[in-house]
């Protein structure tokens, strides 16, 4: 990778006055949570049509969850890295500057803002007092450690670990109903305000960072296309070129957890 891309790269972001960031399985890769279409990838035991979609719930619940249990299992065994780190104080030294967007579910964007910041969570809520909502991401495809009942879509934010063992040991909801991880699956509609919100920053962005995202899931993957629309510049960190390495101003060929802290310190 050559310097000089990355002297490029810092002087758009220094030049931007509103960064959008989009991180996709690249970014938590390192923090030992293995990508989808990897090599080791989420899918590789299992295709995404088979576990993460509705029709693969409703088939066999049972299945569904001890996939999402394992992968809870994973993640809560893993650290953000230097790249959520550095991302965090990005977006905490402005806030009002930075919108992070995130494709991942791991909640390691969160974990890494609450250590920037020395903010403690609220003691059983999960909630975290006060700080500078900007270093928070959109999660644009949920979260995979709460739980949403999928009939009435009570949230529980704290749920208890997964007995996926058998169909009677699956968690349902006081209304009777399986609960469900509360993520986004294909075919299913996102949030429209978390989807809406990512796109009206990419909308006023100087410049889109994308990161660590093959970039081939929709509408996610078109917020880099909004950004560069409106004459915003794309700066993009991946192993390997992707879709959007055809209009990136400067792609950054290497890891996310070397790259992402040289080009925002
Ligand atoms: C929707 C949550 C409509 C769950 C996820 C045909 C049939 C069915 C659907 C479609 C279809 N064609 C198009 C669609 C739409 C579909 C879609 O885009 N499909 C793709 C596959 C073609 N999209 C949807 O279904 C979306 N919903 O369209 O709804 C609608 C509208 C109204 C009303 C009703 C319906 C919903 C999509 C969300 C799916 N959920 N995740 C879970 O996690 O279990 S997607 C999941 O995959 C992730 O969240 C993420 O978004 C995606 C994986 O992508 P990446 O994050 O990019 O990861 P990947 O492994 O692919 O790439 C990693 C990258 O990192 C690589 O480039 C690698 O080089 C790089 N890397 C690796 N290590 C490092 C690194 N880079 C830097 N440093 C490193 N160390
Ligand atoms: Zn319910």
């Amino acid at each position: 990778m050559h310097a000089d891309h990355l002297t490029r790269a810092r002087r758009i972001v220094e030049d931007a006055r509103r960064v959008v960031v989009l991180t996709g399985a690249g970014v938590s890769a390192e923090s030992g949570i293995p990508t989808f279409r990897g090599e080791a990838g989420l899918w590789k035991s299992h295709r995404p049509e088979e576990l993460a979609t509705p029709q693969a719930f409703r088939r066999d619940p049972r299945l569904v969850w001890e996939w999402y249990a394992w992968r809870r299992t994973l993640v809560a065994r893993c650290e953000p890295n230097q790249a959520h780190r550095a991302l965090a104080r990005f977006a905490l030294a402005d806030a009002s500057r930075t919108t992070l967007v995130t494709q991942n579910v791991d909640g390691l964007h969160h974990q890494a803002a609450r250590a920037e910041a020395g903010e403690t969570t609220a003691p059983n809520d999960g909630t975290t007092l006060g700080l500078a909502e900007s270093a928070y991401p959109l999660e644009v495809h949920g979260a995979i450690h709460r739980d949403r009942c999928s009939s009435c879509g009570r949230l529980d934010e704290a749920p208890g670990r997964v007995d996926a063992e058998s169909a009677d040991s699956l968690p349902t909801c006081g209304c009777g109903a399986l609960m469900r991880p509360d993520v986004v699956w294909f075919g299913e509609a996102l949030d429209p305000d978390v989807i809406g919100a990512s796109m009206a920053a990419a909308d006023e962005a100087d410049v889109c960072l994308v990161i660590g995202t093959s970039a081939v899931v929709h509408p996610a993957a078109s917020i880099p296309e909004v950004t560069r629309r409106r004459g915003g510049r794309v700066v993009e960190v991946n192993l390997e070129p992707t879709p959007v390495t055809g209009y990136a101003d400067v792609t950054l060929l290497g890891t996310a957890g070397s790259l992402v802290p040289a080009l925002l310190a």
